[in-house]
């Protein structure tokens, strides 16, 4: 395990070793694990060997750190959760501990897998199952011709609505479908949803699933009355009608990529950061630079909570901790070329680990190509007629995670210009509820027949950890605001200003879109010679409506961070995730809630800022059978760091480069004809 840089992901031998020691520490009990990850070292030790490696002599000796890993566990199927810490390079045991009662983990696809299986094979649920009179169906489709149905159950993480439910348990939604491979189970809701144990699987309950105007109305399963299907699939859809006229548009980069890449070590563009693979986030970029200053020391998602707005019982439960409850890097899609993103494209691989402790290879979670996109830069000189363009280019990191039946695509773009987008799009298909008749609500859409979609909220929680021009940073936010009127400074009352705010303690910075209130991250002890302000960095976030459940709710008691947009403390090794560590049936958040309790002093220290995007989602029928990608961002740009434009170094755009054609060759070309002739003027007239 030589040659590692401190913030590598987790390698198979890690695995296995952290694997060997917690089975050795634990006899002859069976342990059944649920995550096995890497730890990053403690940030002070972490910051004196990125020191050493970015400042020091060449050849100079970087400080020994040892790899270190943490493993949730089960004994014998059983409470307690354990979670043991290692020293994996050292091959020893630094903490063993079983955590607070009641603590569920997280869930592992292995376990989806086997408790799904249990509970199709489970005959109370065969019974519900025999009363829905399938066998004795058929459905005619137009091209397959006669189609059977088969039933799908699929385990839902079951929330929280009772502090006395103290062990693991799964909520099993279940689902009608046509018996083919790709026929869409979401258009067929049932009406009955089987609880399980999750460890044990044993048999809880079955919970009648209401399907009309409240809770009160549920029935006994009864023979399925059949419906249409609403399917996506172009095996499936009825009367497929390719959309014709698409020509191939190909990503060429004759000359290679601009990026380099050395293990975790992306260069590009004047950009210097790692990017390193875990199951909770996915993916986390480290050590972020750019032109030789430093930005941030790590960022990352790490934390989504998606409540539903269903009021009636079972749904008060459905809240996913998306990352928490499931992991982003146990749900990542191996990405694959000429699909996930086009060019020349540098994956990187996630190793997860399994009950046994094995680990499991999961190729290409994470994409890294360059893209075009539109203009960086532009200006003509109206007296001269030359222009000045830059073509902005992009460099983007992606990861897609399925969760059952949502994806979201997460994208890190940098740009020339030292600025970053977070950029989430929402797609997949939405989760679906049986719908009586005619059952119109306020809070779902009917998007098919007998199946509607509830109105829902995504919340993504962010970490900054921020280290702008140094180690101790500030968070401010600054408000624009009309000077007061009929004054010696303003006598014609036109004046408007910055009014800065400094955080003093941790806590939260409440949205203020109508004084355009800008979140910025600055340095005080670095100071801007051109501006005489300290360098900054501002988080721009679109004004968006935090959670909607009560704050007396569980929703909300469990995710206290989805209520405010913009959250600050100070650093803490082991403060990683906005609703806690533990989210899976949590009862509370041990999160943000109780880090950003004001009782910390942040300013110019180690801050961490933590951003929530929001996204309130009320389904439309053009989002069904497959949702069209739904897309949320903010934008982390410089704020008078650099003394001026950080690209003007960016080479202008000219054809020689670029090699665009005019419209009539291209088609000349393809030997399709074209109707008039090309009289544009040249691209980019310049005399420089
Ligand atoms: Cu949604």
């Amino acid at each position: 395990m030589t040659g590692l840089h401190i913030f590598d992901p987790i390698q198979d031998c890690e695995i296995r070793t952290t694997a060997k020691l917690v089975k050795d520490l634990n006899g002859s009990s069976k342990v059944h694990f649920i995550q096995i990850d890497r730890l990053d070292p403690p940030k002070k030790q972490a910051i004196q060997y990125l020191n050493v490696e970015r400042y020091g002599k060449p050849g100079a000796q970087l400080p020994y750190i040892p790899r270190r890993t943490y493993a949730y566990y089960y004994l014998n199927d059983e409470m307690p959760l354990y979670k043991a810490l290692i020293n994996v390079s050292e091959k020893r045991v630094i903490a063993n501990q079983a955590t607070p009662e009641g603590t569920v983990g997280p869930l592992l696809p292995e376990d989806m897998g086997a408790v799904e299986e249990a509970i199709m094979k489970h005959p109370r649920v065969l019974a519900e199952i025999a009363k829905l009179k399938i066998d004795e169906l058929s459905y005619h489709h137009s091209r397959l011709g006669k189609l059977g149905y088969s039933v799908v159950c699929e385990p839902w993480m079951y929330g929280t609505d009772s502090p006395n439910e103290k062990i693991p348990l799964i909520q099993a939604y279940m689902y009608m479908k046509l018996d083919h491979p790709e026929a869409n189970h979401y258009s067929i809701p049932l009406r009955f949803s089987p609880v399980f144990e999750y460890l044990t699987h044993k048999f809880v309950r079955i919970d009648f699933l209401p399907a009309g105007a409240d809770e009160k109305y549920i029935a006994e399963t009864m023979a399925y009355q059949q419906l249409e299907t609403v399917e996506y699939h172009p095996d499936l859809i009825q009367e497929p009608e390719q959309r014709e006229g698409l020509k191939p548009l190909i990503v060429s980069q004759p000359e290679g990529a601009s990026f380099e890449v050395d293990g975790s070590k992306i260069k590009w563009q004047g950009w210097e950061f790692r990017v390193s693979t875990n199951v909770r986030e996915g993916v986390a970029i480290y050590d972020v630079h750019f032109k030789g200053r430093s930005l941030f020391y790590r960022f990352s998602l790490q934390e989504m909570t998606v409540p539903y707005a269903d009021p009636r019982a079972p749904f008060h439960r459905k809240q996913a901790f998306d990352l928490g409850d499931c992991g982003f890097g146990n749900t990542a899609n191996s990405l694959a070329l000429g699909c996930h993103c086009l060019g020349v494209i540098k994956y990187q691989d996630l190793t997860r680990a399994d009950q046994d402790g094995n680990p499991v290879l999961m190729p290409s979670t994470v994409c890294m190509h360059e893209q075009d996109y539109g203009l960086l830069y532009l200006h003509k000189n109206y007296r001269n007629g030359n222009t000045v363009t830059t073509r902005r280019r992009e460099f983007v990191v992606q990861t897609i995670a399925t969760v059952a039946n949502y994806e979201y695509i997460m994208n890190y773009v940098f740009d020339q210009a030292g600025a970053i987008t977070v950029q989430v799009r929402a797609t997949g298909i939405l989760s679906t509820m049986p719908n009586d008749e005619s059952n119109v609500t306020d809070f779902s859409t009917i998007v098919g027949p007998g199946v509607t979609a509830p109105f829902h909220q995504h919340l993504l929680s962010f970490r900054f950890d921020t280290r702008l021009d140094g180690d101790d940073n500030t968070v401010v936010y600054d408000d624009y605001v009309p000077m007061e009127e009929n004054t010696a400074l303003n006598p014609y009352n036109v004046g408007y200003c910055q009014k800065r705010t400094f955080l003093e303690n941790s806590g939260y910075i409440e949205q203020s879109p109508f004084t355009n209130r800008t979140y910025k991250v600055i340095n005080e002890n670095s100071i801007n010679p051109v501006t005489l302000k300290p360098v900054g960095y501002k988080f721009e976030m679109p004004a968006r409506q935090m959670i909607l459940a009560s704050k007396n709710s569980y929703n909300v008691k469990r995710a206290r961070f989805a209520t405010q947009q913009f959250w600050v403390t100070k650093y803490h090794d082991d403060q990683l995730y906005a609703a806690g560590e533990f989210t899976n049936q949590s009862q509370e958040d041990t999160g943000l809630s109780k880090w950003a309790d004001g009782t910390e002093s942040v300013r110019n220290t180690n801050t961490v800022v933590w951003p929530t995007l929001a996204l309130t989602h009320a389904p439309v029928t053009e989002q069904f059978p497959v949702m069209t990608s739904d897309f949320l961002q903010f934008l982390v740009t410089p704020a008078s760091f650099f003394t001026k434009n950080p690209a003007l170094d960016v080479p202008l755009a000219n054809n020689n480069f670029n090699k665009s054609v005019y419209y009539e060759d291209a088609q000349k070309s393809a030997g399709l004809a074209s109707k008039g002739s090309s009289t544009a003027a040249p691209c980019c007239k310049s005399n420089i």
